[in-house]
């Protein structure tokens, strides 16, 4: 490593010389493979690099127990009681978008078997409701409203269902299958299906056993570029604990073959994969802003603060996940005021703390580079599909960004070429604070996504130490004077 940071070092005085020169000694340092590293282990699908864009989209978990005041209804109550008497969907989209997040998904059917659509396959919905004399549906106003807000539309769905008298025989998980079908099939695309793995008694006192590669195969034919999330995928992974947290080390990789729906006791195993692991399955982070999932009135005064919130940003979409918050519609059918506002802060603190990437305006440098094709300056450029890469003989270099004058810097975001595998290690973070190099911050993976904050220093150059399995690559790295709160 010492070698690695003289060598750096040595390339930072280079580069105060003349930029132009430090860029043709960088390209000629090094063998010259003009190919694209090799993949390296398992790899995300089209559909799982498309979800890996998105960063932060609320939940809903709405239905009869927003008005019988429980968390997990049991299938028992009068339908009736579900009767929202403002519900706008298009007030939530409206919060949704504002907030800037980047769609929504719905509980469209949750343990106690309501179904917020009106399915053939139960008497346990809308239909049966007191709203708009049971003529409503809300899956279909919340699509619409998704659309005209350009909002992406996920359900929710639990096949544990404490209402249906087919629930514990081999039956049932062919109703399931065709309530599946009426969701996926009337309102438009569909870009996430999540599965609850709750696998509890149905009103005959007996367990399902669930059909989850049947239920997968539905979701695959009606819905091919939906993610399927559950415990154990097969696409997206739960992170192993509902406070919404992520953790520094967390592999998008997993040893999935014993891993299913509903598993328990492996919830640590969950929040940080398996390094090297045989199944491309990042992490969804998924929390409530209040304590519960569902509304309950005497929580309006919980909602989770600011400072909270932007905890839990920063350990999702900060550490390798995507964030899912819950935002439960309340019983006029509305997104309460509280939450609303709670929802703005967060955003305007985002808007401030990521306005000026300083990255935009430096020089990046690195001490590896593969050839020209991956030159240190595709980390800077905003585009995803380029990217740095190391020699294949690689595996620990020195990316860094000279910022002319010395500017204060606390945040680092840096993102691998995940479509070429997981690779990351480790890596530490330097400032150059009047000539020398101090160490600010360090971590092991990186992965999508990565940020990582330290007090704030006046730098007039920034570097990363990376190390990692393969040939390193770097797709973007950002930098940010976050303001202290
Ligand atoms: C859990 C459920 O039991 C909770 O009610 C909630 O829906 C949460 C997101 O998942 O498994």
């Amino acid at each position: 490593m010492a070698s690695t940071i003289t060598a750096f070092l040595k390339l930072v005085s280079s580069m105060r010389i003349a930029f132009v020169t430090g860029l043709l000694i960088f390209s000629a340092i090094g063998c010259q493979p003009i190919d694209a590293p090799e993949p390296y282990g398992a790899l995300p699908s089209a559909r799982q690099l498309d979800w890996h864009e998105l960063r932060y989209y609320a939940f809903i978990h709405f239905g009869p127990n927003t008005f019988t005041d429980v968390e997990w209804g049991h299938g028992t109550e009068n339908p009736e009681v579900f009767n929202p008497t403002e519900l706008d969907a298009r007030q939530w989209a409206r919060v949704i978008k504002e907030a800037g997040m980047e769609g929504v998904i719905i509980t469209a059917k949750h343990h106690d078997g309501f179904a917020l659509w009106p399915s053939a396959l139960s008497t346990h919905t809308v239909r049966e409701s007191a709203w708009k004399n049971g003529e409503g549906d809300v899956l279909l106003e919340l699509a619409k409203a998704c659309q005209e807000f350009g909002l992406k539309f996920g359900v929710y769905l639990s096949p544990w269902d404490r209402n249906h008298p087919k629930y514990g025989t081999d039956e049932y998980n062919d109703v399931f299958k065709s309530m599946l079908k009426e969701v996926l099939t009337n309102y438009g695309d569909v870009f996430e299906v999540w599965f609850d793995g709750a696998n509890g008694e149905g009103p005959n006192g007996k367990k399902q056993v669930y059909d989850f590669a049947g239920f997968a195969e539905v979701v695959r034919t009606l819905q091919p570029n939906a993610v399927i999330f559950s415990d154990a995928g097969p696409d997206i992974r739960w992170v192993g604990n509902e406070q919404g947290y992520a953790d520094t080390t967390n592999w998008s990789t997993l040893n999935a073959s014993k891993f299913y729906p509903g598993i328990g006791g492996v919830n640590d195993q969950l929040q940080h994969g398996h390094e090297g692991g045989d199944t491309w399955l990042p992490t969804e982070v998924n929390t409530s802003i209040r304590p519960g999932w569902f509304y309950h009135a005497d929580q309006d005064d919980r909602v989770k603060s600011l400072d909270q919130l932007i905890d839990n940003w920063y350990a999702s979409v900060g550490m390798n996940g995507n964030f899912l918050l819950n935002i439960p519609v309340d019983a006029r059918g509305l997104i309460h005021e509280n939450d609303e506002a709670r929802l703005l802060e967060l955003k305007a603190y985002l808007d401030e703390a990521f306005k000026v990437n300083l990255a935009s305006s430096g020089r990046a440098m690195a001490t590896n580079t593969r050839s020209d094709r991956f030159s240190v300056n595709f980390a800077i450029d905003h585009d995803l599909d380029t990217y740095w890469a190391t020699s294949d003989d690689v595996l620990e270099a020195n990316i860094g960004i000279e910022l002319g004058s010395p500017t204060d810097v606390n945040t680092i975001l840096l993102q691998e070429h995940i479509a070429l595998g997981q690779r990351v290690t480790e890596f530490t973070v330097r400032a150059n604070v009047a000539g020398n190099w101090e160490d600010v911050a360090s971590g092991t993976t990186i992965g999508n996504r990565r940020i990582v904050r330290w007090p704030t220093t006046k730098a007039s150059a920034i570097s990363v130490q990376i190390r990692g399995k393969a040939a390193l690559t770097i797709s973007n790295l950002e930098l940010y004077d976050v303001p202290d709160r």
